[in-house]
């Protein structure tokens, strides 16, 4: 088997590397691809050193599964290169996400979705991949009317360059240096929460990512019914999305019983013992592959609501470990074909 990392120097990318690696992922040969400001680089990959290619002409020949975070414009024009010539990509980018024929996957959530791919399978949202793992089996027991979402998003979701800028900005800042200007936010960072994460775009209130966030829910979980309302900021925070969320159930759920079926579900931590401060932190679920929930409480002002707090490493679960089990999965199913073209 050849697999393709597209964008494998990129915050992401060498994460989806880390956990392949630590997962055991089984292959013949892995090609790094990034842009041609990296082309030649050496990255390591299982103890040795493997050259980064650029994408050029040709580039996208002889791959059985391609791995892509490198952003939308570069999935736009190279997911379907990389299907043409056999391989099946696994997309992180929003890309893809909302295409029809495209299955939005999450593996604890909906990985039945995988079976009718056409070439692309698409990786969710990091914001909403944490909080889907949690209302799925919510969903499945006693149904969901409605969530509303308020997030407090790490730097490491947009990239490496926001990780270098709050790195800055908070050294200029303690050090009493000249700050410099901001480059990748409106605004600074540092000891700040910016009230937006992406964009507005065409006069709408909300943003990008707010969108993504109410969307790509109902996709998931395969529910139009379902009412989202997201606000999404961004935190100084480097590693570890967190979200306020509120849950209103169609059936009663009393926060216990949500402890206990949340306790038994796949790829989720319960950790709530308030009174202990015991909750989960970004800090703490930094470098971990599960969603952590805790604060888990009945909403005084609803008889069917219940408040709770999700955190998950956003380039963890929230991306790479999520792209690297859709891989599996698609192994495992036999979902992969074989690659047609250019051997
Ligand atoms: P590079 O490191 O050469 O810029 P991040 O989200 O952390 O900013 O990472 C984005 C990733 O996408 C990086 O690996 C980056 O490579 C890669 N990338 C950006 N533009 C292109 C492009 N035009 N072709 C291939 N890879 C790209
Ligand atoms: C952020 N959620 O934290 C974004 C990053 O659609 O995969 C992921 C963007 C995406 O800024």
């Amino acid at each position: 088997m050849r697999v393709a990392v597209v964008g494998a120097t990129g915050a992401v990318g060498q994460t989806i590397l880390r956990v392949m690696e630590e997962r055991g992922f089984e292959l013949e040969e892995l090609v790094p691809f990034a842009s041609q400001r990296s082309a030649g680089r050496e990255i390591e990959w299982r103890g040795s050193s493997v050259r980064v290619e650029p994408l050029v002409e040709g580039a996208e020949r002889g791959f059985d599964l391609a791995l892509f975070s490198a952003g939308s414009k570069v999935s736009r024009e190279w997911a379907p290169r990389f299907v043409e010539a056999g391989a099946v990509v696994v997309d992180n980018s929003s890309q893809w996400r909302m295409e029809p024929d495209v299955p939005l996957v999450v593996a604890e959530v909906n990985p039945e979705a995988l079976d009718a791919h056409r070439g692309i399978v698409a990786n969710p949202n990091c914001s909403t991949m944490q909080m889907v793992v949690v209302l799925k089996p919510i969903l499945d027991a006693v149904g969901i009317e409605r969530v509303v979402v308020s997030t407090y998003q790490a730097v490491s979701g947009t990239g490496q360059r926001a990780i270098e800028e709050l790195h800055r900005q908070s050294e200029a800042l303690i050090e009493a240096e000249e700050l410099p200007p901001p480059r990748v936010y409106p605004h600074r960072i540092a000891f700040n929460v910016l009230p937006q994460v992406e964009t507005f775009k065409d006069g709408d209130d909300y943003t990008t990512e707010e969108r993504k966030m109410m969307f790509e829910t109902r996709k998931i979980l395969g529910r139009d019914d379902i009412g989202v309302s997201a606000t999404c900021a961004r935190v100084p925070v480097f590693s570890g999305h967190s979200e306020s969320v509120n849950v209103q159930t169609v059936e009663p759920l009393s926060p216990e019983e949500c402890r206990r079926l949340l306790a038994q579900a796949p790829g989720v931590v319960v950790v709530d013992e308030p009174h202990a401060a015991r909750y989960p932190l970004p800090i703490e679920a930094a470098g971990r592959d599960e969603v952590f929930v805790g604060r888990i409480r009945r909403d005084p002002s609803h008889e069917r609501c219940l408040n709770m707090w999700i955190v998950a490493d956003n380039l963890r679960k929230g991306a790479a470990t999520n792209a690297v089990q859709l891989a599996e999965l698609l192994v495992e199913r036999g979902l992969l074909r074989a690659a047609a073209a250019g051997r």
